[in-house]
């Protein structure tokens, strides 16, 4: 069966576009007609495929408006393109807004148009604690036709934040071996000036407060006094000026290099030994999953999804949040046994396939689509 499927996200940098996009573009590549309808072109839909179409949402400004009225001009091209279009689902990604913007497109096409929505983890985990969102943020989730989840853990917290009995299916994240996978051939170890008996240890975020980044360089400066080794920071966000104080402050600037914002990631990852992800809320971990493929072991902390991607000592470790000691004692353990590196590098790659593969995790979002469709 081939569906028409309009997908609304935030189309900046952020694991909720990326995944949207990526689903768009694989849902396209089996036949499916894909609709993005966001405020401007998702930063990874790069490339041409047939199948894919690119709706602008436009806000017009009037003197009488204090704020631009985005919900309502994105429910409205939403319902537009769902008419000419004849769509059959509106996939939204993130809860709020796109979650009630859809449900009033649906009242305005009627009830053959479906709703599907998936909560990514802060449209729960951070707004649903807002006293003045959460009841909308219920009311979205209970007028869609399926719900979905990035992780059991976020299943959970919405069932307990909002109170709601709705059925949320968990439908995990998932990687495009063809993009990440080990080994590939990268410069970035000479481009950067890192020597070949160098360790190399990376995170990615989008540095706010809840990926506690300055735990990342505390455990980075404990490492570092036992092992050479060198921290890639990939990103831009508030805390990178507190970040970089601090390694200013304990001597290890030097250290570290600041990538900022990168396309190259699977090139970035080829060179690294080690990927830290040591957030105080996290519904899964994008980040995880691209490490993992690449071969790369993983230290995550023990909250939200994590210890769903990641197997303490298979692939790597969970840590108590904000334990330095612990989380500098398991890296340097990865850093310094070979043999356990490689284990937890196979066996990374192994759980990607088994766990995470486009192919089946697309698979499973057919089937939400089969089913509001078929009122299931
Ligand atoms: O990581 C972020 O803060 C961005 C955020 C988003 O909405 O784009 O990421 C959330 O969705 C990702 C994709 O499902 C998950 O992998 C991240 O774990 C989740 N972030 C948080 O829960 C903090």
């Amino acid at each position: 069966m081939r569906y028409k499927i309009g997908i609304t996200c935030y189309p900046t940098v952020g694991g909720s576009g990326v995944v949207a996009t990526e689903l768009g573009k694989a849902l396209a590549e089996k036949g499916h007609q894909v609709h993005f309808i966001t405020s401007s072109i998702p930063f990874r839909l790069n490339g041409c495929n047939e199948n894919i179409y690119f709706h602008e949402v436009e806000v017009n400004q009037y003197s009488v408006f204090r704020y631009p009225p985005y919900d309502i001009a994105l429910a409205s091209k939403m319902a537009e393109i769902a008419k000419r279009e004849e769509l059959d689902i509106l996939h939204v990604h993130y809860a709020i807004p796109h979650a009630i913007s859809a449900f009033l497109a649906k009242e305005m096409v009627g009830d053959h148009l479906k709703v599907v929505t998936t909560l990514h983890g802060t449209d729960i985990t951070v707004l649903g604690y807002d006293p003045s969102l959460s009841d909308m943020i219920r009311f979205g989730i209970e007028r869609s036709d399926k719900v979905t989840a990035v992780s059991n853990d976020l299943v959970k917290q919405t069932q307990d934040l909002l109170s709601t009995e709705k059925d949320i299916s968990t439908i995990y994240n998932f990687i495009d071996d063809r993009e990440y996978s080990p080994k590939r051939e990268s410069n970035f170890r000479e481009a950067l000036g890192i020597s070949s008996t160098q360790k190399v240890i990376i995170h990615i975020s989008n540095f706010r407060k809840v990926k506690r980044a300055p735990d990342v360089i505390q455990s980075f400066y404990e490492i570092q006094k036992d092992i050479d080794s060198v921290l890639l920071l990939v990103g831009e966000g508030p805390d990178l000026p507190v970040i970089q104080d601090q390694a200013k402050r304990l001597g290890i600037l030097h250290k570290i290099k600041l990538l900022g914002s990168q396309k190259r990631i699977a090139e970035l990852l080829a060179i690294c030994d080690l990927k830290l992800l040591l957030s105080e809320k996290e519904s899964f971990g994008l980040v995880l999953l691209e490490a993992m493929a690449c071969g790369v072991p993983v230290i995550g902390t023990n909250i939200g999804g994590i210890p769903e991607v990641i197997e303490d000592g298979k692939n790597g470790f969970i840590c108590p949040l904000g334990d330095i000691e612990s989380i500098t004692k398991r890296a340097i353990q990865i850093l310094t046994d070979d043999k356990l590196h490689q284990e937890m590098s196979e066996y990374a790659v192994n759980k990607v396939t088994e766990d995470f593969h486009l192919e089946k995790i697309v698979r499973q979002y057919e089937d939400i689509y089969h089913q509001a469709l078929e009122g299931l």
